[in-house]
């Protein structure tokens, strides 16, 4: 058997399904074509700090896979796709409304729902490894798959930040999707999981009573986002709470993902609980400012800034906790 080609250690590695999305405003027929992928968003968004990032996936041999590894390439991301000459790369579309977004997947056939436990040792060798709650739900095998980078993080050196990114659609029922995801939470070292999916999957959003049943492994952490509203996270039974930065909203597609690229980034550079919330917040709010999923790349002299000093210089200039 071939040896497997020696990859560098990054600090971030992602591993999931990116689509091209065809995004449009409610009622318009004009779409822009984005890509979209809440892991290799997070591996741009690490990117985007100055950090470095692995993405791994696979995609299908045709125009809009290159253009999905083209982009998130350009982003400074060290992108490892296994191409699918026969399955194509998945597609979605959004119309982004006053309310809500309205997403309808053509994925069901797609290369990346072939990824499956071989796909873990595609990863090398990386301080974190971030996976999402999307991926056990496109297919069994990308479950097993999930399953597999828990279980082989020691050889990549890694521990594990999992997203549980709940998509309704992907899963046929919820209660399954709730004991998958429980699972996964806890066995991961990093959790984080948006108020609204906590309600839809648990039946609740109390931080004492997450932190009870998604976590429990010494070390480990939980993150509650709550949109607009603060977000905290539980740290060695500390619970630390940091407001957002308000920003406005143009499209929110991307922001958990920002979120969490902004927190890994933070818990990369060795920060304290409350600048790596901050961190979050800062790129969650670059991210929502625009059409698209991937967050814009800082200034360089917007990015010396973000220290943990800047960043509460900002929290206190804004006036908020
Ligand atoms: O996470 C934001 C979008 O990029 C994401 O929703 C697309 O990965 C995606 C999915 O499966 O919905």
């Amino acid at each position: 058997m071939p040896n497997p080609p020696t990859r560098s250690r990054v600090d971030v590695a992602s591993i999931g399904e990116t689509m091209v999305a065809f995004t449009g405003r409610d009622g318009s027929r004009d779409y822009v074509a984005v890509v979209a992928g809440a892991e290799s968003n997070v591996a741009v968004g690490i990117a985007a700090l100055g950090h470095s990032s692995r993405w791994v996936s696979r995609l299908g041999d045709d125009q809009l896979g290159r253009l999905v590894a083209d982009e998130v390439a350009a982003r400074g991301v060290d992108v490892e796709v296994d191409w699918d000459p026969i399955h194509p790369t998945g597609v979605m579309t959004k119309h982004v409304g006053d309310g809500a977004t309205e997403r309808r997947y053509y994925r069901s056939q797609s290369a990346a729902r072939l990824l499956g436990p071989g796909d873990a040792d595609r990863i090398g060798p990386a301080g974190w490894v971030h996976i999402t709650g999307i991926t056990p739900a496109i297919s069994e095998s990308a479950a097993r798959l999930v399953r597999a980078v828990l279980a082989r993080r020691d050889r990549h050196g890694a521990r594990v930040s999992f997203d549980v990114n709940l998509r309704p659609q992907l899963w046929s029922d919820l209660g399954e999707a709730a004991a998958v995801t429980a699972d996964i939470a806890r066995a991961a070292d990093l959790v984080l999981v948006g108020d609204d999916e906590a309600r839809d999957l648990f039946g609740t959003d109390d931080i004492d009573r997450l932190t009870e049943s998604l976590t429990g492994r010494p070390g480990q952490e939980l993150v509650v986002k709550r949109g607009a509203a603060p977000a905290s996270a539980v740290v060695d039974r500390e619970v630390v709470t940091v407001s957002t930065l308000g920003a406005p909203v143009l499209d929110p597609t991307g922001a958990g993902d920002a979120f969490a690229a902004g927190y890994l980034a933070g818990c990369v550079r060795g920060w304290s609980p409350r600048s790596r919330l901050q961190l979050g917040h800062v790129l969650a709010a670059r991210v929502i400012g625009v059409v698209g999923d991937t967050v814009p790349a800082p200034d360089p002299h917007e990015l010396v800034a973000l220290t943990p000093t800047g960043l509460d210089r900002l929290w206190s200039d804004r006036g908020l906790a």
